[in-house]
């Protein structure tokens, strides 16, 4: 055990220091067992302990289904030196021929047990666990290299698994501890974050466990982040400096209107929303008052002008007309609907200004077509074109990178909808259940008697879901 720990160490399988998760979260440790691969000593040694424990707890089992990708050669490496039957799960049924998500000889009412390399929430063993008893197999044991006692024995319980794991976590830092591979420090770090990051096994029968990640990166450690879009971190510093992530839609119709709500409520907001063809009186004078208001309440600009036409036009949409909207709003709008084109057209005309854009990902409004594989494809649409996409409007966080910032409109203390088909959700399910970063509020706010008042609620709302979110707040 200690010599396969050191050797694992060893083979950068076990590392220390700072890691971003897909999930946002910084983790001290990360364990990556796929460079054992190369290793074929080292997975012998896996397989061959892997297989101990099974030996030591007595199961009995009829075939060995690794989990892809990482634990199928350990499976593999098992069934053949034991003489044992293997299936093998498919991620993807194929898309011709049998179509088949487990390949191998099926025999219902079989018992099959399950072989992982690491177990944190415990969902890629349930997943293979479901498509294997929907084969009509029994699933009753899996056994794993590394549990991170994260929940995920737990979760697996629930479910009917039991899990046998060779190393915990916490034994394996003990073991290279002792070996002075780590430092006491380092041990103390990655104890705490994982008693801080339990995932607790879902109340609802069914596959997921809750994602209930209780830290996850703040809006100030984003803001740090190395390849962030230089606009979004200063959005992000703003709002950690004015506990806000409330932008307020502005959708009224005269000059005055919208530079008094500039002023008024300037200091609770970290972005002010204008629809600018909505002004009777616009002028350019008025973008410049709103710059003014913009530079002394600290708020940034963002002109919802959701493009959708080929690049070139909205080139000249982004730049020119009466509006020139590249000359004063920091943020603009998208659909992605036109292809990548429009955001090589904005882009051309926002990035020598810094300026940055968001994609519509979802819409608030009742039968948005905006759904599933659109919102995926808005998504890498994004990735791709990250020098001038900082984030998405969408209804809940639809994209990992914490790099991107979420923006949902539909808000509204009082849910429900208006007779137009806009759908209004609550500040705490947007910000603390769907993982939005930022709400914006337009009628909300725009039809309270007190409207500075109002978005001083709406905002500490907000801030208080986000904190709770991040695990620092009070429980609501
Ligand atoms: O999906 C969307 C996208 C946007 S940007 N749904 C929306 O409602 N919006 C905008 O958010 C909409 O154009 C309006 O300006 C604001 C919502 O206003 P409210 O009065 O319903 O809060």
């Amino acid at each position: 055990m200690e010599a396969l720990a050191s050797a694992l160490h060893a083979a950068k399988a076990l590392r220390f220091g700072e890691f971003l998760l897909k999930s946002g979260l910084v983790s001290p440790v990360y364990v990556d067992l796929r460079v054992t691969a190369s290793e074929p000593s080292l997975l012998n040694k896996v397989a061959d302990l892997l297989f101990q424990t099974a030996e030591d707890a007595k199961l009995q089992y009829d075939s060995v289904c690794g989990v892809p990708y990482t634990a199928l050669p350990l499976a593999t490496i098992i069934c053949s030196t034991k003489q044992i039957p293997m299936l093998i799960r498919r991620k993807e049924a194929k898309d011709h021929g049998t179509k088949r998500l487990v390949e191998g000889t099926i025999n219902p009412g079989e018992t099959c047990l399950i072989i992982e390399d690491v177990v944190t929430s415990g969902s890629s063993v349930l997943e293979t666990a479901e498509v294997l008893r929907k084969e009509g197999l029994q699933v009753t044991d899996a056994i794993v290299l590394l549990d991170r006692e994260q929940g995920g024995k737990a979760v697996l319980k629930k479910h009917g698994i039991r899990l046998h794991s060779v190393y915990a976590l916490s034994q394996i830092l003990k073991i290279l501890e002792q070996q002075q591979k780590v430092s006491p420090e380092m041990v103390a770090r990655v104890e705490k974050f994982i008693r801080e990051n339990i995932v607790e096994p879902s109340e609802q029968k069914g596959l997921a466990p809750t994602k209930r990640i209780c830290k996850e990166m703040s809006f100030a450690a984003r803001a740090e982040l190395p390849g962030i879009h230089p606009l979004a971190a200063q959005l992000l510093r703003i709002m950690e400096k004015k506990q806000s992530n409330l932008c307020l839609s502005a959708d009224v119709t005269t000059s005055k209107e919208l530079l008094q709500l500039a002023d008024i409520l300037g200091p609770s907001i970290c972005i002010l929303k204008t629809h600018i063809d909505i002004l009777g009186d616009f002028s350019q004078e008025v973008v410049k008052e709103l710059r003014k208001f913009a530079d002394q309440h600290e708020f940034l600009i963002f002109e919802d002008r959701k493009f959708a036409d080929i690049g070139n036009t909205v080139k000249h949409q982004y730049e020119g007309g009466i509006f020139k909207i590249a000359s004063w709003s920091d943020i603009v709008n998208a659909h992605a609907v036109p292809g990548p084109g429009v955001v090589k057209g904005l882009k051309e005309v926002g990035n020598p200004l810094q300026r940055g854009c968001l994609l519509i990902g979802e819409m608030s409004s009742e039968g948005s077509l905006a759904t599933g594989d659109y919102t995926k494809a808005v998504v890498k649409m994004a990735e791709e074109h990250a020098d001038f996409v900082l984030g998405f409007i969408s209804g809940s966080r639809i994209a990992e990178k914490p790099e991107f910032l979420h923006l949902t409109p539909g808000v509204q203390m009082q849910t429900g909808s208006d007779n137009l088909g806009q759908k209004y959700l609550s500040p705490q399910e947007l910000i603390g259940k769907r993982h939005s970063d930022i709400i914006i509020v337009g009628r909300g706010i725009l039809s309270a008697c007190n409207q500075a008042e109002e978005a001083e609620a709406y905002r500490k709302l907000a801030w208080e879901s986000y904190l709770q979110r991040i695990g620092v707040g009070a429980q609501m």
